[in-house]
């Protein structure tokens, strides 16, 4: 979902659906959200909740607000005066309250840790399913006029946006069927990130007093992701458009409004007009391991020095920093990656969803699958396993980071040392070879 998530990690273990994140949020943070489904034919479906992972609150810690000790109906009187401050009418604020409902479903959903990280093989498979390729494609034939406008004034690519719609909410077949109003009441009062989702319940009242959409029709993830591509609430409020010109900004049913929004946010977020988000590559057996993170960039040029090239296609070229990105070690593909692709990673701070993103895109416009293979026999830690990891690590001496179960550039370089110690390909990748390596040369952790 385009929201602003609140990220649990560089690795989080990812659901179905997560959310832009912006720069824009304040808070900094970046929310993870799901897609709910918009289209009315699937209002009885459970939402598929991907809704803000629950890390982001351990990493953004709130203050314990005195507001957490006050009664349901104190907390809302308070929240009403404020809303009310803002300059939201008397009554929308009546209309949105009359019917409240506390749900238990969306604290469940919000405290809910994954216990195995999804492999990023596993989340292709369904996400970049050849369903969704070929749905993708269609749909970029039936819209060709409208996406190309919008792509026009925006810069960003049509099959970018239809991307987004696909990974987002399955071409708006899955929008979420929560009430809006409803989550992130439930959120703002008794979950641990009171400020965050009481500003994104200040933000939805503020749509439903500006008319863009009635509140029974304002629905979405258990986190307030709304409409076909998933923005939060104060997402809305900044980057939603009425392309149709209706006088409403409708981004659970309108495609003219859907995919300005859409393209309107991710040009705010930094898309950059005419590059590509990066490609697949093949890296040398001498490739120095150590390189391949987000965190590092290069020019091209020196990727190539090194020894990466283009899997299929023209030699490497290009300007710009990019980075080396080997998500499943080195026997799994290997991806040059540019700007553009973290401008994805700020709608939803996953690898595995930013690639998901990429790759759809590709293919809806003809483009290969993947040529390398995953190791599709890697059996994923358990979080258990991977915290068990981070601690032999730490007692080796390796720095791995805080023992959270979350595998980021701290972890795998840690990972990395200790595979050089085993004289393997230090790729940093976490396996369960790594891990039983480790309890043969550690003591058990206490
Ligand atoms: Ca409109």
């Amino acid at each position: 979902m385009a929201m602003a998530a609140i990220h649990r990690g560089p690795d989080a273990p990812i659901r179905r659906h997560h959310s832009p994140a912006s720069p824009l949020i304040k808070a900094g943070l970046l929310v993870l959200m799901l897609m709910a489904g918009c289209s009315s034919s699937e209002a009885t479906a459970p939402p598929v909740a991907t809704g803000p992972t629950g890390n982001a609150a351990t990493a953004h810690p709130e203050p314990n607000a005195d507001l957490r000790t006050q009664s349901f109906p104190e907390w809302l009187a308070d929240l009403r005066a404020e809303a009310q401050r803002q300059g939201i009418q008397a009554t929308t604020l009546d209309h949105a309250f009359a019917q409240i409902h506390l749900l238990d479903r969306v604290l469940e959903l919000d405290s809910t840790q994954p216990e195995f990280a999804r492999p990023v093989w596993t989340y292709l498979d369904s996400e970049v399913s050849d369903q969704r390729i070929h749905q993708g494609y269609e749909r970029m034939a039936v819209h060709a006029g409208l996406l190309s406008r919008v792509s026009a004034e925006f810069g960003v690519p049509p099959q970018i946006l239809v991307a987004f719609w696909g990974i987002e909410s399955d071409y708006g077949r899955d929008c979420g069927n929560f009430s809006v109003v409803d989550a992130l009441t439930t959120l703002a009062y008794r979950s641990r990130r009171p400020a965050f989702f009481r500003g994104e319940l200040l933000a939805a009242l503020h749509i439903l007093d500006k008319g863009d959409i009635p509140l029974e029709k304002m629905r979405g993830s258990w986190a307030g992701a709304m409409g076909q591509t998933q923005f939060v609430p104060t997402i809305f409020l900044q980057h939603a458009i009425d392309y149709d010109h209706d006088g409403r900004r409708d981004i659970w049913d309108s495609l003219p409004d859907i995919f300005a929004s859409t393209a309107h946010f991710v040009a705010g977020i930094g898309w950059r007009s005419g590059e590509s988000w990066g490609q697949e590559v093949r890296l040398p057996a001498d490739f120095p391991w150590d390189q391949a993170e987000l965190t590092i960039t290069k020019p091209i040029a020196e990727w190539v020095r090194l020894g990466v090239q283009a899997v299929r296609g023209p030699a490497l070229s290009g300007d710009g920093p990019a980075s080396i990105l080997a998500p499943a070690g080195h026997t799994g593909p290997a991806f040059l990656v540019r700007e553009n692709f973290r401008v994805i990673m700020r709608y939803n701070p996953s690898v595995s969803y930013a690639l998901s993103v990429a790759l759809l895109a590709d293919r809806i416009t003809g483009g290969a699958p993947i040529a390398a293979a995953w190791p599709r026999q890697e059996v994923p830690l358990s979080r258990a396993e991977r915290i068990e990891l981070q601690q032999r690590l730490a007692a080796l001496g390796l720095n791995p980071g805080v023992p959270d179960s979350l595998i980021g550039p701290s972890t795998r370089s840690a990972v990395r040392v200790f595979q050089k110690t085993l004289g393997e390909v230090p790729d940093g990748f976490v396996t369960k070879h790594v891990l039983d390596a480790l309890r043969h040369h550690t003591p058990s952790p206490t």
